[in-house]
């Protein structure tokens, strides 16, 4: 994949420290990022008889696709992550958010790190956007400087229309007013804090709308409950082994990963939905 060069990395922790997020950073061309949308989107239709499958392959693509193992260990993301985090980055995560054409789903206005069960905020996410991402398709929105705040109070809605596991939602004001829009050309990426208040509207275009949502982490977190769940290793070591290491996807949706993902999805759905395991998440 060709490197792009119109950002430069040199104030990226600044932004990052003041706003707790960074944006736009240029990570593919959008050819790039075309021909990736197409091999997810061609995986789609090869799982569409197969809806656990599909959701994995939705909520994992980096495990089952080699394209995507590929961008979570893109040398642009890396470079602009370890600015924040160091050298060493596991990826948590590296799922997506889709919203379809006029779709009305919302992503309600929350921290990411209220219910992922991890030990500290070492944690950035990396969301690379697969096609335009605009106010008129339901792009995120930033409140700059909210990352400040620990973890604040959320309730659960678990409303069908919000695409978060428990449609969980910041139980103090957010004004609208504040916000800055995340508009990103497909093959570009929002850098933010799990700490930041942020949501989004729905999609009132006639085009899909695609995210890859990378959660980057350093390897001396730890999941404070449950077993250890999965992490790939993008760059640098691994000096704790907090986690267990995934390895490269074994092929393209090959059953061996799509089997591990299932087990790891049981050990983070424990996680997720701690204290109300009867609740099914809302997204995939
Ligand atoms: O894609 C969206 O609309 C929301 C994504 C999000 O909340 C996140 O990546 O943390």
């Amino acid at each position: 994949m060709t490197l792009q060069t119109s950002t430069t990395t040199v104030n990226i922790a600044g932004s990052y420290e003041r706003d707790g997020f960074f944006l736009p950073y240029d990570v593919l061309s959008h050819g790039e990022a075309a021909e990736l949308r197409a091999d997810f989107e061609a995986a789609e239709q090869e799982l569409a008889g197969r809806p656990e499958d599909l959701a994995i392959l939705r909520s994992s693509p980096d495990r089952v696709l080699p394209s995507f193992d590929k961008l979570v260990r893109h040398p642009r993301l890396i470079e602009g992550v370890s600015e924040i985090l160091g050298p060493d980055l596991l990826v948590w995560n590296g799922g997506t958010f889709i919203k379809e054409a006029n779709s009305t789903h919302i992503v309600s206005w929350h921290q990411d790190l209220t219910y992922w069960g991890l030990s500290d905020a070492e944690e950035v996410t990396a969301w690379v956007a697969l096609s335009p991402s605009t106010p008129a398709s339901g792009c995120m929105k930033f409140i700059a400087g909210s990352h400040k705040h620990s973890v604040v109070e959320h309730v659960d809605t678990f409303d069908a229309n919000n695409l978060l596991s428990r449609g969980q939602e910041i139980a103090v004001d957010v004004d609208e007013d504040d916000a800055t829009d995340v508009l990103l050309s497909p093959g570009q990426a929002s850098l933010h804090h799990g700490h930041l208040f942020h949501a989004s509207g729905p999609n009132t275009t006639g085009e899909r709308r695609i995210g890859v949502a990378i959660r980057y982490i350093k390897p001396s977190l730890k999941q404070k409950d449950g077993q250890k769940t999965l992490a790939r290793l993008a760059s640098g070591t691994d000096n704790f082994g907090h986690f267990r290491l995934a390895d490269a996807p074994n092929g393209r949706l090959s059953e061996v990963d799509l089997a591990r993902c299932r087990d790891d999805a049981k050990l983070r759905r424990e996680v997720l939905f701690k204290g109300v395991e009867d609740q099914k998440g809302q997204r995939y």
